[in-house]
């Protein structure tokens, strides 16, 4: 669970989720997210079952959506605080898969954790356009706060760019997704790589 984490955004692409996800995989992305906030069930259904078999080495989890995941035996789920409970969600799902939390303070980081969510994606961190209800941004200061208070690993989410990414990995994320500065452009997969250096780099030294 580290480095850059790869969310589809259908809305927002320029090449579709299904060559997006292609490019994580071809870049060694290690964990792809599904979420398709418009999209019906069996748009759902399909467009993951596909994307399910590109990403056989790959972490696929889906946002929010248990029944998806377990329809097409995603490695598990992330989930939003209006999402279905953790432990609702573990039951369905079986100890041996994959569940994230999105976390909005050091509050509810502690609870996730408590609860023993997999990873917390900690959002959203600047300000974004991409998700509409995405709230106040926290600031790097949130990933610091919960760094020194957690060891479950932190997904850094919302307006991340590669200029302003250098510090919110210094403030101790293990990771970062940032959608719209990759997806919207043509080549989605050199941005991509370029995160994935940016990470190398910082953490090599
Ligand atoms: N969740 P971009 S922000 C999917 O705050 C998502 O929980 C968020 O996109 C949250 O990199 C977000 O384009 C979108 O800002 C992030």
């Amino acid at each position: 669970m580290k480095g850059y984490y790869f969310i589809t955004d259908p809305g927002l692409s320029c090449a579709g989720n299904i060559s997006d996800v292609e490019q994580a995989v071809a870049c060694g992305v290690e964990v792809i997210q599904y979420r398709n906030k418009n999209g019906d069930t069996r748009e759902m259904y399909e467009e993951s079952s596909r994307l399910r078999e590109i990403c056989r080495d790959a972490t696929f989890l889906i946002n929010d959506r248990i029944d998806i995941a377990l329809a097409v035996d995603a490695d598990g789920v992330h989930l939003g605080q209006s999402d279905m409970p953790y432990r609702e969600a573990r039951k369905l799902l079986g100890q041996d898969k994959t569940i994230g939390i999105t976390v909005h303070n050091l509050q509810e980081a502690l609870e996730a954790q408590a609860l023993g969510a997999d990873y917390l994606g900690v959002s959203p961190i600047f300000p974004t356009q991409t998700k509409a209800d995405a709230g106040m941004p926290a600031g790097i200061l949130l990933i610091e706060e919960i760094r020194r208070r957690i060891d479950t690993p932190l997904i850094a989410i919302g307006g991340i760019n590669l200029t302003n990414a250098p510090p919110v990995i210094k403030a101790g994320a293990d990771g970062i997704c940032a959608i719209s500065c990759v997806v919207a452009k043509e080549d989605a997969g050199t941005e991509m790589r370029k995160f994935q250096d940016l990470f190398r780099s910082i953490k090599k030294r």
